[in-house]
């Protein structure tokens, strides 16, 4: 996509990761002694484990975002901060149907930009005027975000907020103890008065204010008042606990370790790297990055949990524009979407920007209840339910078709490696290979391969690295009453949680 507002994660993701993550310990992290050496190193890295919000979130798999603001009206992706609020006037607006969308879909948490860019406030702000009481809406006495937060309790959904640190209106940005100061008073007002808040996301994107300044960021209180205010939150892409994946195509790494390198460098450069205007050229994506090979927790200070989100629109933009309605993505690409963040160790966050009326637009409803109706037919049944399963030095077969990911199967002692037969409850015909890992003890996969019994002998079907909380692997369709998977390399005792064959719809 090369629309202009990928410029600016791409920047401070590229700076995020270049330097190492910012601060706020997490309970896993481990740190690494001079005198450890490679081995020592890798059994540490094999024990680094999510925190419980951590945990919680990749479990969720599907996640939403909801861009809507301003630009709806405006047609922008980008608002500059001069807009005549007289323009914002959802009329039909009904936060309960996107949910209610989502929720059909299967996605289990949602974002809403309650201020983007622009500095348009979606929530009636005592801290500004830039906000939702001086527009049309309802006369002035809306609040979306509270819309939004009550449909989500409503339909037992995960609520998240964006709020972006650059803000194109506010005549305080650029003098920085100011700002800050401000952005504090938001995000208490946003994190107190709306109940319950599941995932905090900012973005990176920094320039310079009415003064010719450039905002430096107090990234440290932000994250210290959202723990004291919402400790389960997860605080994502410039935060602790999610990792931007690197890619706004919806593209995870075929190898994405969760396990990184934690490196001294860390907030100072955030504002130094970030864009400073619209015309910033986008960078690129960063999926060439290695992030966590050996070779690179080799030259590691520490090591951390830091999952993958993988954030990508179901339109060509951020937000909703007329032009786009043509553009929308099919059921078919949502599923390989799906393949390529959640079945490669990362969370799918999609974009569904609701229209100018205030709600989602047929062309998107009818595409995600498609994916939704493709998902169940082709993962609702494990067509290695019911094998019977041998490996010489494993353990808890069982636990590999039992469809609970919280019981596993391991090897005795510290096995590294490991030959894991199925026996097949007859002759299957599949094409796709799902395994996941059990997370909570480390994540350990270096290397896999799938075998197939066909025609009297054993043929590769799939071959992979890193597994992960989840990973999909697709292979033209193959009959077979046996498979045999085998672990190549693992950084200590493999754990595998499930172990699925499944057939894509037709
Ligand atoms: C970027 C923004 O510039 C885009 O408009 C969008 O919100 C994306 C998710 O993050 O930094």
């Amino acid at each position: 996509m090369t629309y202009t507002g990928c410029s600016a994660i791409i920047c401070f993701a590229l700076t995020l990761m270049c330097m190492g993550q910012p601060a706020v310990a997490q309970s896993g992290d481990v740190s690494i002694l001079p005198t450890d050496n490679e081995a020592d190193i890798i059994r540490k890295a094999a024990h680094v484990v999510p925190s419980a919000r951590q945990l919680r979130w990749q479990e969720l798999e599907l996640t939403a975002f909801f861009h809507f603001g301003i630009n709806t009206f405006t047609d922008r992706e980008w608002g500059d901060g001069k807009e005549d609020l007289s323009v914002f006037n959802p009329a039909q607006l009904d936060a309960r149907q996107w949910i209610k969308v989502a929720k059909e879909a299967g996605i289990k948490q949602v974002i809403l930009t309650a201020k983007h860019h622009d500095g348009f406030c979606l929530w009636p702000s005592a801290y500004t005027d830039h906000t939702i009481k001086n527009t049309p809406y309802k006369n002035g006495h809306g609040d979306i975000v509270k819309e939004f937060a009550d449909a989500c309790r409503e339909y037992g959904m995960g609520f998240g907020l964006y709020l972006s640190p650059w803000d194109r209106n506010s005549p305080s940005y650029g003098d920085s103890a100011k700002y800050n100061d401000l952005f504090m008073h938001w995000l208490t007002e946003l994190l107190t008065n709306y109940g319950k808040v599941d995932e905090v996301w900012f973005d990176g994107a920094n320039g310079e204010g009415p003064n010719g300044k450039k905002q430096v960021y107090a990234f440290e209180a932000w994250y210290q008042l959202i723990r004291r205010l919402q400790p389960q939150a997860v605080i994502a892409s410039m935060g602790p606990d999610v990792r931007w994946v690197g890619t706004e195509t919806g593209q995870g790494r075929l190898t994405e370790w969760s396990v990184l390198p934690l490196n001294a460098t860390q907030q100072e450069n955030i504002a130094a790297n970030s864009q400073k205007d619209m015309t910033f050229a986008p960078l690129g994506n960063m999926m060439n990055e290695d992030l966590g090979s050996r070779q690179q927790l080799m030259k590691a200070s520490g090591l951390i949990w830091y999952p993958a989100e993988t954030d990508v629109s179901i339109r060509p933009g951020w937000f909703y524009h007329d032009k786009d309605d043509a553009k929308v993505r099919t059921p078919t690409g949502l599923m390989d979407l799906y393949f390529s963040s959640v079945g490669r160790n990362g969370v799918l966050l999609l974009n569904i920007p609701p229209n100018r009326q205030g709600l989602i637009s047929d062309a998107d409803v009818h595409s995600l209840q498609g994916w939704r109706k493709d998902m169940e037919a082709t993962f609702n049944v494990n067509l290695a339910a019911g094998a019977v399963v041998k490996s010489a030095n494993g353990r808890h077969a069982e636990a590999l078709t039992d469809g609970n990911f919280t019981t596993y199967w391991t090897t005795r002692g510290n096995d590294t490696t490991a030959t894991i037969d199925f026996a097949l409850a007859g002759e299957k015909t599949f094409d796709i290979v799902g395994l996941q890992e059990e997370i909570s003890v480390g994540q350990r996969v270096e290397k896999f391969r799938l075998e197939a019994y066909e025609a009297g002998k054993w043929t590769t079907i799939a071959e992979g690295t890193t597994i992960g909380y989840k990973r999909l692997i697709q292979f033209p369709a193959v009959t077979a009453r046996a498979v045999r998977l085998t672990i190549l390399s693992s950084r200590l005792n493999p754990t595998i949680a499930e172990f699925g064959l499944y057939k894509l719809v037709e």
